[in-house]
């Protein structure tokens, strides 16, 4: 039988992992969870194990060196397709995302768009109405809506937030978007992923979060991460010119 999982990726995040963990159990006591850990010196992958001991429903990858977010989701999503998990989230480790969200994120995707297609990924979104950001200087919000306007601009996306790290994705989409051809590491993998939902003609339904800024550890943010995104962006969007590509896919406010 298919199962929800959550995937945590965790880098040095020892404070924060426990209650995130703990508060996914509560908020989806049906759901899995698997945190993706990628060798934190702080030893945050041993407090995973430690909650893996304590119950079946969680699980810990280890990888063996930081090898960035992108990398560490596609490790999971083989992971959870080879196990027959459905659908897969997407959450950052940090109280960034709050777990008691998630119910309204999974029931986004029974919502339909025009044509009566049911979503195939639900973005939790700061940048649609009801979208709420808590504890964010000005600048870094600036930074972030001009970052997600460029993006879909450029790549003719109608998603709002196409940065965010929020989501929920059917294991069928997962299978549509080649993740082969999925090679942004760093923070950009969430702009490649929408790229490919939208190759894919995936329906895309964003879903007003509240995001609320860390209060423990550290961020991995840089501005070379940054850089790369924009790059990247740049990229694809030039070799989009070249390419036939199917009409923007209409992503929708759900509920
Ligand atoms: N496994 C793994 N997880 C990572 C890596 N880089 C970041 N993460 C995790 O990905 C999530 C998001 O990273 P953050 O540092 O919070 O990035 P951010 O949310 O853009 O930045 P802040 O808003 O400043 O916190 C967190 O759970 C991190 O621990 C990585 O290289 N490997
Ligand atoms: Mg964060």
């Amino acid at each position: 039988m298919s199962r929800a999982l959550v995937v945590i990726p965790t880098y040095n995040e020892r404070e924060n992992i426990a209650e995130t963990v703990a508060r996914v159990r509560a908020a989806v006591p049906e759901a899995s969870v698997v945190v993706v850990d990628d060798s934190s010196p702080d030893g945050t992958g041993y407090v995973a194990e430690s909650l893996a001991a304590g119950d079946d429903a969680v699980r810990v990858l280890h990888r063996t060196a930081k090898d960035g977010l992108g990398a560490a989701y596609l490790a999971a999503f083989h992971w959870a397709l080879d196990r027959g998990h459905d659908p897969i989230v997407q959450m950052d480790a940090d109280g960034s995302h709050l777990p008691e969200q998630l119910p309204s994120l999974l029931a986004a995707l029974e919502t339909t768009d025009a044509s009566g297609r049911p979503a195939d990924l639900v973005i939790g979104s700061r940048w649609v109405e009801g979208g709420r950001i808590e504890n964010w200087p000005r600048r870094r919000e600036i930074l972030s809506r001009w970052g997600s306007a460029y993006a879909r601009t450029v790549l003719r996306l109608s998603t709002r937030d196409v940065t965010a790290g929020y989501r929920v994705i059917r294991a069928s989409a997962l299978r549509a978007i080649r993740l082969d051809d999925v090679h942004t590491r760093g923070y950009g993998f969430q702009v490649d992923m929408l790229w490919h939902a939208r190759q894919a003609g995936l329906v895309v339904v964003e879903v007003p979060i509240t995001f609320v800024e860390r209060t423990r550890g550290r961020s991995k943010m840089s501005p070379m991460i940054v850089v790369e995104a924009m790059l990247k962006v740049t990229g694809w969007g030039i070799a989009g010119l070249f390419r036939r590509s199917p009409a923007p896919s209409k992503g929708f406010v759900g509920s």
